[in-house]
């Protein structure tokens, strides 16, 4: 759970627009509406998208809460219109309208048959509407403002893709050029992969299954740096840092499994292979290695967070899976639309700017300032590295 701040987002995936507010940002954190764009252009790329990213924009009107390109400490509000709001202004109406082309054939691997079920619709269309990513379009606006934050405290996110479908980049994180550089970098490869020969690999895979009506998944690596001993905590479940990660970045669309440092490999080692070694380099405790990921016992050591996370295949398919209609109850085939082939490189910085949420959490809970001069100051004066 967050501490320090709150947010909500609203919105159709063909409506009118995206709304969201974020509350709890201290005053005088210098941002602007390029800023956050920057991050919502870096989510509408990469290999495997569907035409709907030509068609917006994305765009994120700041609409208040900052006043001379700085935070004021009331909760900050941003709006996206939907520019495909156009082609749906009937069908999305607010207003009853008589358009009733329903929606009848839930996609296995959807909200759509649960969806239904919950809120007693007949018409799926009322949850892919509201379970749709575009979403995290909202949640990417938002998040940036405490990516921004983050970065005003040398703190820096840098993710990469590290297998698509069964196309896996297997070296070490290269890097060397630096958060911001690497980033810079990554973002170039359509598959947001550090190999050229394995993109090419990995944009081959999606091209071979979009021909084929099909879709793909696969696995994205995470790091931050720059924090300080003690984000998080060992004395209550739901302050530990890996909770609260969890909790982000696992309520990303498609996601479903989430690793940290060695994750699931460091249960078949023993624990001498495991544990990061220390020593004392230029007078501070060091680490010889960072299989924890950046955490232990529920708080961050002041090594950088390693996170990987596991997308699904997007469920939409244009060869559909069998599935029953929900009012003549006939065996029929799902219902198929637009959709994305493959948006693993996306949910990269989807997951990398909601870490930044959970990151700047734990920031203001431990050290707290109700400016970002009173954060700094109380973070010069307290925080170990
Ligand atoms: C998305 C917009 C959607 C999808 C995608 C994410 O556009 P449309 O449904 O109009 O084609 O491309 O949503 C899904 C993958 C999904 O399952 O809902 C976006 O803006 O990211």
């Amino acid at each position: 759970m967050l501490e320090k701040l709150r947010y909500l987002t609203a919105g159709e995936s063909h409506g009118k627009g995206l709304l969201g507010i974020i509350d709890g940002i201290p005053a005088k954190l210098k941002i602007s509406e390029e800023y956050i764009l920057t991050q919502l252009q870096r989510r509408q790329r990469g290999y495997g998208r569907s035409n709907r990213m030509t068609i917006e924009q994305d765009y994120p009107e700041l609409y208040c809460g900052v006043r001379q390109g700085e935070t004021i400490g009331g909760p900050l509000g941003i709006i996206i219109n939907n520019l495909d709001y156009k082609n749906w202004s009937e069908a999305m109406s607010i207003s009853k309208n008589g358009f009733s082309k329903k929606v009848t054939l839930p996609r296995p691997g959807h909200a759509d048959l649960a969806g239904i079920k919950k809120f007693g619709f007949d018409d799926i269309r009322n949850v892919i509407e509201r379970s749709s990513a575009r979403e995290t379009a909202m949640r990417v606006a938002l998040s940036s403002v405490c990516r921004k934050l983050l970065e005003d405290l040398d703190i820096y996110l840098c993710s990469r893709v590290i297998q698509i479908l069964n196309i896996k980049d297997d070296t070490d994180f290269n890097l060397d050029f630096g958060y911001q550089e690497t980033n810079k970098s990554i973002d170039c490869s359509e598959v947001r992969c550090q190999d050229k020969d394995i993109s090419k690999k990995m944009i081959s895979a999606i091209r071979n299954a979009k021909k084929d009506g099909d879709s793909v998944g696969g696995v994205i690596e995470i790091l931050c740096s720059g924090l300080p001993f003690g984000l998080g905590s060992y004395t209550q479940w739901d302050k530990k840092l890996q909770s609260k990660i969890s909790e982000s970045l696992m309520s990303i669309n498609a996601f479903k499994g989430i690793e940290f440092g060695l994750g699931f490999a460091g249960s078949g080692i023993l624990g001498s292979k495991v544990h990061d070694e220390m020593e004392i380099n230029k007078s501070k405790i060091s680490r010889k290695s960072n299989n924890a990921g950046g955490i232990e016992g529920g708080m961050s050591n002041s090594q950088p967070i390693n996170i990987k996370l596991s997308m699904k295949p997007i469920p939409t398919l244009t060869k559909p899976l069998d599935s029953v209609d929900i009012e003549s109850l006939d065996n029929q085939k799902a219902h198929k639309e637009r959709t994305d082939s493959c948006a693993v490189p996306a949910a990269s910085i989807i997951a990398e700017n909601l870490l930044s949420i959970v990151i700047a959490d734990t920031i203001l809970s431990k050290f707290g300032g109700d400016s970002m001069e009173q954060l700094k100051l109380h973070i010069n004066q307290t925080a170990e590295y």
